[in-house]
């Protein structure tokens, strides 16, 4: 058998990890036949990838490759198909395989089981133990990536978790959630939970990724949403019911982080100050606001707001804490964005039976701070905050 040397083929060596010195070795693989070749070792195999034309006139359906591997050869795939032992040859620390013209994938392992990544999972998405969807889950040779949808779950607050179907190092596994990637993970018993709750949007895009060499099937069992803890809601007050308090204008923000909301004079119908805060993104901006109240007691905030899609989402931080309940405010959809007549609400966010509780203040001064979340714009006048009834 004529082996050409590296001078007369064309090698591509995408990744070598073999400690020994190269000058000593012979090349990391060659053919009996000229093309384009590239070989690329990972812990448990040589993955070679060929792209041979028969020779014209040739008569031979095959042609012999030869791949330096650190120990001798003990399986091979080509594509899909297992190589029988008697086929795979080792010489001089080469394993030797005739495989045919064309293009081909050939996995040549020297330890472990013989093994290549699934073709495809689908990994059960749960909502507490009722199962609601899955993802479909694709391999490769570094790991699994799956994305999907998780109907039914959301808007609310909740801490996913994944189980595992193998052990798995908590950093090899992300999830991202709507916009919200969970990188780092609690160890639970048989999975893994996310560190904190995160606000997820209704039926939310998922993009789960695992980093993980010679996977033979998804190390993930499934994702699991314990328990989705819903949104605030807050309660629409009639324009000439809303209580006398404190207002602070929206567009007198004392802070602002991420994406500058928008405030020019005039822009929207009937405002108070005849300006509001327009295109308040729902994407980690942060908006604060400093209010000084009179008197010590319980105090409720109001909001009046226009939102011309399905709502959006709130968290809001009073003091530079976030009161039970207010993790996740749910404002409403107002029919618009504050151009027309009734498309300005004003809207209670504490105090209502069953949701957030009033806040308790001091009299003196206190900071009020909101954080955009779940991808949703929010045009707002003013806050109020008025003595709990
Ligand atoms: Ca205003």
């Amino acid at each position: 058998m004529r082996v050409h040397q590296t001078g007369t083929v064309s090698l591509v060596i995408l990744l070598a990890v073999l400690a020994a010195p190269i000058a000593a070795q012979p090349p990391l693989l060659s053919s009996s036949a000229p093309g384009a070749f590239g070989v690329r070792y990972l812990a448990d195999r040589a993955v070679v990838t060929y792209t041979v034309e028969q020779p014209a006139g040739g008569a031979a359906e095959d042609f012999a490759l030869r791949v330096r591997l650190p120990e001798k050869v003990r399986w091979g795939f080509l594509g899909r198909e297992s190589i029988p032992a008697d086929q795979l040859g080792w010489e001089d620390g080469l394993a030797v395989v005739r495989v045919p013209y064309g293009s081909g994938r050939l996995h040549l392992g020297w330890a472990g089981e013989a093994c290549l990544p699934p073709e495809g999972a689908d990994i059960p998405i749960f909502l507490g133990d009722r199962r609601v969807g899955s993802l479909r889950a694709r391999f490769d040779l570094e790991g699994m990536q799956a994305s999907g949808e998780a109907p039914e779950v959301g808007p609310g607050f909740v801490t996913p978790r994944v189980e595992l179907a193998q052990q798995l190092d908590p950093s090899a596994v992300s999830l991202t959630v709507g916009d919200d990637a969970v990188r780092r993970w609690r160890r639970t018993t048989g999975g893994l939970e996310g560190r904190a709750a995160m606000p997820i949007a209704a039926s939310p895009r998922l993009s789960l990724q695992v980093s993980a060499e010679g996977l033979n099937e998804s190390p993930i069992a499934r994702i699991v949403f314990p328990e989705v803890k819903p949104a605030t809601e807050v309660v629409r007050i009639a324009d000439d019911a809303a209580p006398e308090g404190v207002l602070v204008e929206a567009e007198a923000f004392t802070n602002a982080t991420g994406t500058p909301p928008r405030v020019e004079p005039g822009s929207h119908l009937g405002t108070s100050g005849d300006a509001c805060v327009f295109t308040f993104i729902g994407d980690g901006s942060t908006l604060g606001w400093k209010v000084r109240v009179p008197e010590s007691g319980l105090w409720d905030l109001y909001l009046r707001v226009s939102q011309g899609d399905v709502g959006a989402w709130r968290v809001v931080e009073v003091d530079g804490k976030v009161p039970e309940g207010l993790e996740l405010v749910q404002l409403p959809g107002t029919g618009g964005w504050g151009h027309a007549e009734g498309e300005w609400w004003i809207v209670r966010v504490t105090g209502n039976e069953g949701g957030a509780a009033p806040l308790q203040l001091d009299a003196g001064e206190h900071t009020v701070r909101m954080t955009g979340v779940l991808t949703t714009h929010l045009n707002l006048d003013y806050l109020l905050l008025a003595k709990h009834e």
